[in-house]
């Protein structure tokens, strides 16, 4: 069975940066949104980006870091979407971590049939 994630769009409620983040998203350890400018709490990005889904899948939130001397991008958080999600409208999940939080929103659809 296969099935396909709408992801829809991502707020921030907290940054991991003392000023604003720039956040982006990893499907499955590839790219799915890149790297946003001057997220701030309260703000909102759009994904706009469907997947395909067997079985499980993992989003990961990272923060890029590109100043001088060199910080490393921050890992944030991860969350695991499940072929059992169908069906189940919009959904509304948390990510938490390294003192930021975001809330990401999907909604998982059955393939289509020829
Ligand atoms: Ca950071
Ligand atoms: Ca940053």
């Amino acid at each position: 069975m296969t099935a396909l994630v709408e992801f829809q769009r991502i707020t921030c409620q907290d940054t991991n940066d003392s000023a604003s983040d720039e956040p982006y998203l990893l499907y499955n350890g590839q790219l799915l949104m890149p790297e946003q400018g001057d997220v701030d709490p309260g703000d909102n990005r759009t994904i706009d980006v469907i997947k395909t889904l067997q079985g499980e899948a993992r989003v990961d939130l990272w923060d890029a870091d590109g100043g001088f001397p060199f910080d490393d991008h921050d890992f944030l958080a991860s969350v695991t979407i499940s072929e059992s999600e169908v069906g189940q409208g919009q959904r509304i999940r948390q990510m938490k971590g390294n003192g930021a939080a975001y809330t990401l929103f999907y909604k998982v659809h059955p393939f289509p049939s020829a």
